[in-house]
């Protein structure tokens, strides 16, 4: 049976190959592509050196605004609260639930059994900032809450049955 499937799979290879071959040696040169269309020549010729510059700009300036603590940190500066966050079926526990507004959060944030998602959400309902809670690892988020009101935690990974209770809320102030 495997040694059938070894030939099959062998046999399609090269038949595949002899018709690339024969499509080759039959193509001859490639012609300019100016002379078969000057206007999409001029287009391809000006524009693809246009798109990768516009979307090289992009992606240094877009760099300062990951979500990783080291750009967080370049942008926001150093934290000053440091919040330790356990995420496990099906709560969070956080070191402290009363932060100051206009400061820089770092959260800690780790998991006790499976993989969950920590999404912080503002008081009315739009997720704000985020980062994965793992297992045997520490991930730092840094966030800075310039608005006061009472923020909620979801998971944002499903982690099996009670995923949608594991909840938990803290006050900025
Ligand atoms: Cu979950």
């Amino acid at each position: 049976m495997q040694s059938g499937a070894a030939m099959l799979f062998l046999l399609v290879t090269v038949l595949w190959t002899a018709v690339l071959w024969w499509v080759a040696a039959r193509a001859g040169a490639a012609a300019p592509y100016e002379r078969v269309s000057p206007v999409i020549g001029r287009i391809r010729r000006l524009g693809t050196p246009a798109v990768v510059v516009v979307l090289g700009i992009a992606f240094v300036v877009s760099l300062a605004f990951l979500p990783y603590a080291s750009s967080r940190a370049a942008r926001l500066g150093e934290p000053t609260v440091h919040v330790e966050v356990t995420g496990r079926m099906w709560a969070w526990e956080l070191s402290q639930t009363r932060i100051p507004r206009g400061q820089v959060v770092e959260f800690r944030v780790t998991a006790a059994d499976v993989n969950h998602g920590f999404g912080v959400f503002s008081p009315d309902g739009r997720l704000v900032t985020q980062v994965q809670a793992m297992p045997g690892y520490t991930n730092r988020l840094l966030y800075r809450f310039d608005e006061p009101g009472v923020y909620t935690i979801r998971c944002l990974e499903f982690c099996a049955t009670g995923h949608h209770l594991m909840q938990a809320q803290f006050t900025v102030e």
